[in-house]
């Protein structure tokens, strides 16, 4: 195992509650109810799909022009964005720090995969920019999770093969993508939400490096 890659959102940082509190305000104006249960289908998953999946949830599919849901989109991530504002590098879940400092004194690469597009931002909030040797734009991909694609330019941009990187996830469209391209996958958060993972903790500061540059 020679490299690391990482979701964001629900591995290196808590942002999913603050993207669940944006998309129930959007879906409340537009007369839809989600709920906690609902919300672990939109973990991962791009904005505009997830303002997709809220949409059938509430029956309103087919119901809004293309501008109009552009505008939804937006106005979910204008109150995403002010939410983050509040963020500090305290906000970085337990044992990142840590194991991110670890692996540079080892100078093992780690990479980021996170769909979302304010990645870097909240990087920069947590103080953690200068960990990695890349972030994927999901800008260029042509597919989201849980297509493998994104962790496959994460493999790349470390000149690794994806077999040679160890994956990161809180969510089951991450884990699937990890597994598709034959990358070993931590899962990150409760079992009974995360299939397929192969190996499963609460958070970073439950595994070592060493362990895991021995599998
Ligand atoms: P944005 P991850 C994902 O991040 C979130 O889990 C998902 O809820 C969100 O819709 C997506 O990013 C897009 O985020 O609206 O900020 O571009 O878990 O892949 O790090
Ligand atoms: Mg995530």
């Amino acid at each position: 195992m020679k490299g690391f890659v990482f979701d964001l959102d629900g591995v290196l940082a808590d942002t999913a509650k603050y993207h669940y509190i944006a998309w129930k305000e959007l879906a409340a104006e537009i007369g839809i109810t989600i709920d906690e249960v609902f919300n672990e289908q939109l973990k991962g998953i791009s904005r505009q799909e997830s303002l997709e999946r809220i949409l059938e949830h509430g029956g309103k599919l087919g119901e809004f022009s293309e501008e109009v849901l552009a505008e939804l989109a937006e106005k979910k991530n204008q109150q995403y964005v002010e939410l983050l504002e509040e963020l500090t590098p305290e906000d970085a879940l337990p044992g990142v720090r840590e194991f991110l400092a670890e692996a540079r004194e080892l100078n093992i690469p780690c990479t980021v995969a996170s769909a979302s597009k304010n990645a870097p931002f909240i990087l920069d909030k947590l103080a953690l920019s200068d960990q990695f040797v890349g972030i994927v734009d999901p800008a260029s991909l042509t597919k989201g999770k849980p297509d493998p694609e994104i962790f496959i330019k994460a493999a790349e941009l470390m000149k690794l093969q994806p077999s040679e990187v160890i994956g990161f996830e809180d969510a089951q469209a991450g884990i699937d993508g990890i597994k598709a391209c034959g990358m070993y996958a931590v899962g990150i958060g409760e079992s009974e939400q995360l299939i397929g993972a192969d190996r499963l903790i609460n958070d970073l500061s439950e595994i070592t490096i060493e362990e895991l540059i021995c599998l």
